[in-house]
Order: structure tokens, then sequence, then C-alpha cells
């Protein structure tokens, strides 16, 4: 049987990517980082069926002799990357802390894949965040980089990490530079995940209203079920490369909210500037997003918008569910709490 391990496989990627590699037949592992509740995250949503099947290591990425440690024990054939500090927002609060996970947690694989198991195939969940202020529009695989957070930066040393094995020691390691995607078991934290409770909670009464920052800012957004597929045909490709995943098309967090509440029958008018902007309910005037500057980012990524033709060309890739399509099932998942 095929042997995958996933690290991070507790968050979002990892509770679609799991599922995913079942579905083919693998032997399916996952590094999960001890905490006092001993609780496994998103995988504790899957079905308890589902659940038995994966093989939990209790471990912490940024621990070098447990990395090593079950990547020699396991030799998987693929490895996924997944585990990370993926809030951007937090790592310019605790920029040590990303450091040290995205870093040195990416170090910790790629010297022990080199030493204990050089065949295995490693794919780096890498980011559009690199690209941050943006060189040029839409950005693929050539369009230089310049983040623009302390997660932007980390995550730019992964990726020269992968690629640097992969040409010094003939390595298998492939960078796959997504674009935001999101889904029904996205971090609460996130604009996405955020804007969709709070609708439904607006539209169930138990929330006045919502409060965001940066409204103006346009993401390239997909659902992460697409993308784990991706994540696979990365490494089921004939040799390690770099890949864009993304949709082509962008919206603003301000259309994300106006999508959201249409979901539950509300049209949402707008009126005001930058810290006074205000969403309200156009049949019954009631304000319900205002702006709050506690959620705005020392510096932010404006504009992002992904060309995935690489991928589409190469790997036979291609996004399938739409903006609308994601707005309406996030949505529902909300509605259905
Ligand atoms: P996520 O939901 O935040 O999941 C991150 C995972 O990493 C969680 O399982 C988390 O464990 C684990 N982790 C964090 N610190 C760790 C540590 N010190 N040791 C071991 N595990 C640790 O992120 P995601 O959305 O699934 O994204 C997966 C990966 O893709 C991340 O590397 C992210 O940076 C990257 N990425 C995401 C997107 C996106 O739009 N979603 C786009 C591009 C790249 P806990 O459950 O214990 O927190
Ligand atoms: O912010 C703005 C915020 O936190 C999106 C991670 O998965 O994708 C994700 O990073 C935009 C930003 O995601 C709020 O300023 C406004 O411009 O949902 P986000 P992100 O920063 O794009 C990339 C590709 C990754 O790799 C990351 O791991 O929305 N925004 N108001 C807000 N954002 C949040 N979180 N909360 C607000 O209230």
């Amino acid at each position: 049987m095929k042997k995958a391990l996933i690290t991070g496989i507790s968050g979002q990627d990892g509770y679609y990517l799991s599922q995913l590699l079942l579905e083919k037949g693998y032997e399916v592992h996952g590094l999960v980082r001890r905490n006092s509740q001993l609780s496994i995250g998103n995988l504790s949503k899957l079905d308890e069926k589902i659940q038995k099947k994966i093989i939990i290591h209790w471990g912490d990425i940024t621990d070098h002799c447990i990395v090593e440690k079950i990547i020699k024990d396991i030799k998987p054939k693929e490895m996924y990357h997944l585990a990370a500090q993926s809030f951007v927002g937090l790592s310019f609060e605790n920029p040590r802390h990303t450091y040290n996970v995205n870093i040195d947690g990416t170090l910790n694989v790629a010297n022990a894949v080199r030493e204990f198991s050089p065949k295995t195939r490693v794919y780096f969940a890498a980011t559009s965040e690199m690209f941050g202020k943006v060189q040029e529009t839409p950005q693929n695989e050539k369009t230089p980089f310049y983040p623009r957070s302390p997660y932007g930066v980390s995550k730019l040393a992964g990726f020269w990490t992968m690629k640097n094995y992969r040409e010094s020691y003939g390595l298998f390691m492939s960078n796959g530079i997504l674009f935001n995607h999101e889904s029904e078991v996205r971090g609460p934290e996130f604009v996405t995940r955020k804007i969709c409770m709070a609708v439904a909670n607006i539209s169930k009464k138990k929330q006045e209203y919502l409060e965001l920052g940066n409204m103006d800012s346009r993401r390239d957004w997909g659902h992460a079920a697409d993308y784990v597929y991706g994540m696979w045909l990365m490494l089921q490709y004939k040799k390690p490369d770099d890949f864009v995943l993304a949709t082509g098309e962008n919206h603003s967090v301000r259309d994300f909210v106006e999508r959201a509440f249409k979901e539950v029958g509300i049209d949402i008018g707008w009126e005001g500037k930058e810290l006074n902007e205000k969403g309200f309910d156009k049949k019954t005037k009631k304000v319900l997003v205002k702006v709050n500057p506690e959620f705005f980012r020392p510096a932010d990524v404006e504009v992002l918008k992904g060309n995935y033709s690489k991928a589409k060309k190469q790997l036979g890739w291609k996004p399938r569910i739409t903006f609308n399509k994601l707005v309406k099932v996030m949505m529902q998942n909300e509605l259905n709490q």
C-alpha cells in the first residue's frame, strides 16, 4: 500500500487531502501537535470510520527528532508538508514563532527526507502571499516575489529551501504556489469564514453587525477541495517543479460580504468612506457592517490574481468551484449549524 505523510493534517487542507488520499487507497499518516485536549482539529469532523483509518503521530514540526523519526520509520512515498503558522495577521504579532514553525519546520522536513528517505516525493505549501506587493498581474511562476508580512517572508524561505534541495541533491520537492482557498472548515479568523459566520448569526438575530478591516483588498478565492487535488497531481508529475493554483478571477472583501448577505436574502448598500464606511440593509436601513481599525494590518497585500495555465497544461488541473458556489456552500454550512 502506498504510504503518505501529511504534516498539518488537522488544518483545513489536511481535512480534504486526507480524504482524497484515503479514497485513492493510500495508507495515510499525519503529524499532529499535542494540546491539552488531545484535539485532532478538523479531523474530528470526519466520519468515525474514516478517522480510524488515519494513523496519527504526535509531535511538533519544530522538533527535528520527531520529524526524522517519523520519516525514517514510515519512508512515505509522498509527503505533504502543510504544517504552518498560516494566519498572516498573527505573523505580524508573532514573527519569531512564525519563522520557527514555517522556516525551521520546513528545514527539518527537507533534511530528514534528504537523510532518511530520499525517494520520498515532497509537496511544500507555498503561497500567493510571496507575491505580496505584486510586480505584475496576473501572477504566475515567473512573477518576481515581494512578500509583505513575516508569514510571506517565512514561506519564501521554505520555497527556496525546497528549490535548493531539489537542485543540490536531486530530491523530488515541489512547491505549490496556492492562492487563497477556503471551505466550510476554514479557520474562523480568516475573512471568508468570519463573514459567513457573522452573516448567518445576523440572519438568526444572534449578532448585531459584522466588523472588518480592509474591505478594498482583492483575493483570488477558490475551494480547498479543488486545490488538494492539485497538490496530489504535482506529486504524480514526472518531475519536481513549481506550480501556481488559482482561479484567475478576483473579488474584493466587500464583494464577498455582499454575496454572503444575498444568500440570506439581504441586499447590502454602502455609505461613507474609509474608517466611516458602513454597510446597511437596503430594505430596513439597519447598519450591518462596520469598519474596525483593529483588523487592519501594518502592511497588506492589496490585490492578488493568479494565472494557473502551467498547472492546466502540465497537470491537467483546473478549478471547478466558482466564487458564487464557494460563498453558497460556506453560507449553507453556517446556516445549518
Ligand atoms: P491551517 O488550517 O491553518 O492548518 C495549519 C496546520 O498546521 C494545522 O494542522 C496546525 O495544527 C499545523 N501546525 C501549526 N503549527 C504547527 C507545529 N508547530 N507543529 C505541527 N503542526 C503545526 O492551514 P490550511 O489553510 O490548511 O493551509 C495548509 C498549508 O497551506 C499551510 O502551510 C498554509 O500556510 C498554506 N497555504 C494555505 C492557503 C490557503 O488559502 N488556505 C494558501 C496558500 C498556502 P493545529 O490544528 O494544532 O493548529
Ligand atoms: O485575509 C482582509 C485582510 O486573513 C484576506 C491564508 O490562508 O491566504 C490566506 O491569507 C484579506 C486581507 O487571508 C478582515 O486584510 C479585511 O487583505 O482571510 P485572510 P490572507 O491574509 O489572504 C494566503 C494565500 C495564505 O497563504 C494564508 O495562509 O482580507 N480583511 N477585514 C480581513 N482579514 C481578516 N482575517 N479579518 C478581517 O476582519
